[in-house]
């Protein structure tokens, strides 16, 4: 048996730990009480900020093409949280494509494409402009608008459109260079109106209304559509059973388009069992949908786009990168095509980061459905996968980006979710436990809430083979997430202890006593082949992470139970990480070399369910040296051959984790080249069926690459390929509430600032960083204790910036490579050989047994290539790892080393 000892953060490396964490003068502490508060002036992070990102465009010199295809490729997605709506652009017939999140059908039949979530409104404008020049489509993602704009008959149109959280809105603008000369008809239309879709089209004077109903769970639906003109005049027609307006001659317009259903947040949703009757009760939504329109029409053009800007810029200007890209002077369909050749490669890489972005604020707002696996874009009847919610890694990669890339807050549209569903996961918790492990069972049916895989707006599912439970505790670890990131302790006690706790309740009920281990039972390991096993890497690791986390959060808020004691207990029995014999982390039990078991485990397979905790968890770190070895070693084993979009995105992060900037840019080149359509959706495997997860997903691992905090240590470029050698990036998030920004030259970081925003310690990882110059943006000197020569400590104030220059540059150890064991009788002797490093002066030698997370230094300070190495425990020891490091004369060791498993020879 393994006990699992790694606390985040409670072991350290021998060769970390110096003695200057002794060396805290009372000065020092004095020191930080004379700390003014922060001024105003302090409040941002400023130096880096002055220098921020590149404008960034998607643009276009034709629409897109009115087909399918050229709604999932090319045309423009926007969104508030209530529609998602793709603009193609045309000039003859301009089409909006609108997606409400709720307009649900039945799930039925099999293979990707059963009928969910259904397409809402397809809009027409028809203009009859077929003789065009100078055209052009953009998307502003500064500004969160897009633009459509050509001349013709030597009037220049143009039209600009933007979707507004704050007023619901979504709002057009048409303009004409001259007076007089704008005439076009608007024309809302209801697509499928078939297999239980019914629905009319209305206009009435200044306004068209679009209303039905989708019959399997009586989904009602409204969407308004208003003409407000400036010059000219406008008809109403129904002559042809579809309501129309048409402009004449106008000199601008604009149109306001608002849109609902009767579908709520509310457990009544998921626990009614008839899906007919689900939304019983609920109100239609035409006062609600009217209400929106007749607010949002008392405004001005100019006013609700000053709110959707303050609201969206808000968000968006927190972060940007910079990579020394200029904007590119070819469309953006050619840019895709054109990656990785050529020196725009850094603008397509910049934009498609901010694009992860852009696409989460539109698609993830308080009080609206979150992110589905398209987002909230949607053009089919039977859309891929049914535009579910799928747990076992797409709803969790969707949220990724929302904490280290600085939007935490858009979370609260899937806690909004969340809260409706789990009453029901609540009654499979019981259920389960009762078929599980009855002897568990709180007969009050107090069982925590279950882990689901698959959930629609109405429905949620229990168990699934196909994913583990592991499935719940890695949705608490969002929750965690989301305080760990912004520190909001009364987030904490109301919104994420509960769910954490909860789920470790039902947690703790499940696992089972296995020689001495508690193991999930039944086990799954998402999507692999291997199904109903005990205690897979993936529903142990979740545990693991969840029982951890949530007795953290108990401590921060004084919280003492006997169900608290119980995950005390567990916690290190959950075993979470057991080290194979090719020196990969298992994922399943039964596997001894990589992927053995029951030959049926794809050894390239999408998932990496057993590499979770180490990103997006905690667990794997550089406090625990061994599991970081074991999880590169996993990774150079399941390799680059999936060509999945999402796959290739975790990738990126995985990698990142490890310190392997240049193949986690591999990963976003492979990405960006295989994966991008030209509106930069991105699809599943090149089929092209497009996937938002892996956009998402992209954008928070390109974040990992720049800033890494998940053992609570900020740790700027921690993965900075030499293809970025000049950048900078700014308000990157950190674990603590950190805003963190870095400018770096010729790969090394010249400048670092953090802004505390919850004060506490700031601990501040960078090579050589001990020596560096650490000031207030006021050029105050900071105290600061040095944790070795890259690690510091900082006692932060609330508000306050620290700026950190001068940092040395350190040139790394290179390490010594292909260790071998020579010579292993299996006695208390092994010989062993290495190709040595030419920056060593002298090797260390460590070993770490079994399925240790740290190592032990056993020998030091030898010279050659070539070592005995005894200990008179060797014979005993069925497996270990042997690492050999470089240490340079002087003193700096390579941080990684050469690598070996040595399995006791059987005699
Ligand atoms: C998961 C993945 C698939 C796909 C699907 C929607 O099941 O394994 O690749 O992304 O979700």
């Amino acid at each position: 048996m393994s006990t699992a000892k790694n606390d985040f953060g409670e072991i350290m490396l021998v060769r970390n730990l110096m003695t200057t964490i002794l060396a805290v003068s009372a000065l020092f502490w004095m020191g930080l009480y004379l700390v003014p508060e922060a001024s105003a002036a302090e409040q941002r992070s400023g130096l880096i900020a002055d220098g921020a990102g590149n404008d960034l465009r998607l643009w276009y010199n034709e629409p897109a093409p009115d087909s399918d295809a050229g709604w999932v490729n090319r045309s423009i997605p926007m969104g508030n949280g209530y529609m998602g709506v793709n603009v193609f652009g045309g000039t003859t017939t301009e089409r909006i494509q609108i997606t409400e999140n709720s307009l649900y059908d039945s799930v039925a039949g099999k293979g990707l494409r059963r009928t969910g979530l259904n397409n809402f409104a397809e809009v027409y404008l028809d203009f009859g402009h077929n003789n065009i020049s100078n055209y052009e489509q953009d998307l502003n993602l500064n500004e969160g608008v897009s633009h459509v704009k050509y001349d013709q008959d030597g009037v220049e149109y143009s039209r600009e459109y933007f979707t507004s959280y704050p007023d619901k809105v979504m709002a057009i603008r048409l303009n004409a260079s001259k007076a007089g000369t704008l005439s076009f008809t608007v024309r809302p239309t209801i697509p499928f109106l078939k297999n239980g879709k019914s629905g009319s089209v209305v206009a009435k004077v200044d306004t068209i209304t679009l209303s039905g109903v989708m019959s399997h769970y009586n989904v009602k639906f409204e969407g308004q559509f208003k003409v407000i003109l400036k010059g000219g005049t406008m008809k109403a027609d129904n002559s042809k059973s579809q309501g129309t307006i048409t402009v004449s001659d106008a000199d601008s317009a604009v149109i306001l388009i608002a849109v609902g259903t009767n579908y709520q947040f509310d457990p009544k949703v998921f626990l009614t069992t008839e899906d007919a009757e689900k939304l019983d009760g609920f109100p239609h939504p035409h006062a609600k949908v009217t209400r929106y329109l007749t607010d949002a029409a008392t405004k001005s053009y100019e006013e609700l786009l000053a709110n959707h800007q303050a609201d969206y810029t808000e968000l968006y200007d927190r972060v940007s990168l910079n990579l020394g890209a200029s904007e590119p002077t070819i469309p953006t369909n050619e840019l895709v095509d054109a990656y990785p050749a050529g020196a725009s490669s850094r603008y397509l890489e910049e934009l498609a980061f901010q694009f992860g972005r852009y696409m989460l604020i539109c698609s993830s707002r308080a009080g609206t459905l979150p992110p589905h696996l398209q987002g909230i874009w949607n053009v089919y009847e039977k859309p891929p996968w049914s535009s579910q919610y799928l747990h076992d890694t797409n709803v969790q990669m969707a949220y990724a980006p929302a904490f280290s890339a600085n939007m935490p807050e858009l979370f609260e549209s899937y806690v909004g979710f969340f809260n409706a569903f789990v009453p029901r996961q609540r009654l499979y918790a019981t259920e389960y436990i009762k078929q599980y492990n009855p002897a568990e069972l709180d007969p009050n049916g107090d069982n925590g809430w279950s882990g689901p895989f698959w959930t629609n707006p109405y429905n949620v599912t229990g168990k699934s083979p196909v994913a583990g439970f592991g499935t719940g505790s890695w949705i608490a670890q969002m929750f965690w997430d989301y305080y760990d990131y912004t520190r909001d302790k009364s987030l904490l006690e109301e919104t994420v202890y509960p769910v954490m706790y909860e789920q470790a309740n039902f947690v703790s009920r499940f696992v089972k006593d296995v020689n001495g281990v508690l193991l999930a039972d039944p086990s799954s390991s998402p999507e692999q082949k291997l199904r109903n096993t005990v205690g897979t890497t993936f529903d142990q690791q979740m545990f693991f992470e969840n029982h951890h986390n949530t007795l953290t959060a108990a401590k921060i808020l004084g919280r003492s139970d006997k169900r608290l004691d119980i995950y005390e207990t567990q916690l290190p029995l959950l075993d979470p990480i057991q080290i194979g014999k090719s020196g990969q982390i298992k994922e399943f039990r039964q596997e001894e070399y990589y992927c053995d078991a029951h030959k049926v485990l794809d050894p390239h397979h999408r998932h990496a369910s057993m590499m979770l905790g180490l990103y997006p968890g905690q667990l794997i770190n550089s406090k625990t040296p061994a599991w970081l070895d074991a999880a590169r070693t996993t990774l150079s084993l399941r390799t680059r051959s999936s060509n999945i979009g999402w796959a290739r995105a975790e990738r990126i992060a995985m990698l990142a984790r490890v310190y392997d900037g240049k193949e986690a840019y591999a990963y976003y080149s492979d990405l960006l080249e295989g994966n991008y359509m030209h509106n930069l959706f991105n699809d599943h495997r090149g089929d092209p069926i497009f996937q938002a997860d892996a956009n998402y997903g992209a954008t928070a691992g390109v974040a990992e690459m720049l800033l890494q905090s998940h053992d609570h240590v900020v740790s700027p470029l921690p993965a900075l390929p030499d293809a970025w050698s000049e950048g900078s990036c700014r308000g990157l998030l950190a674990r603590g509430n950190f805003e963190v920004s870095a400018q770096w030259s010729g790969g090394h970081a010249s400048q670092l600032e953090v802004l505390s925003k919850s004060g506490g310690t700031l601990e501040v990882r960078y090579p050589n960083v001990a020596q560096a110059v650490i000031k207030t943006l006021k050029g105050r000197t900071v105290d600061f204790v040095a944790k070795g020569s890259d690690q510091v400590s900082i006692e932060t104030t609330q508000g306050m910036t620290y700026v950190i220059t001068d940092i040395p540059i350190c040139i790394s150890v290179n390490a010594p490579s292909n260790l071998k064991i020579t010579t292993d009788g299996g006695s208390d002797q092994i010989e062993l050989s290495w190709t040595g490093s030419t920056d060593a002066a002298s090797y260390n030698l460590y070993r770490a047994v079994g399925n240790a997370p740290d190592y032990e230094l056993v020998a030091s300070n030898i010279a050659g290539t070539h070592f005995v190495y005894e200990a008179p425990d060797l014979k005993q020891i069925d497996q270990m790892t042997l690492k050999v490091t470089a240490v340079r004369a002087d003193g700096r060791e390579s941080d990684q080393g050469a690598t070996v498993i040595r399995l006791l020879p059987t005699k």
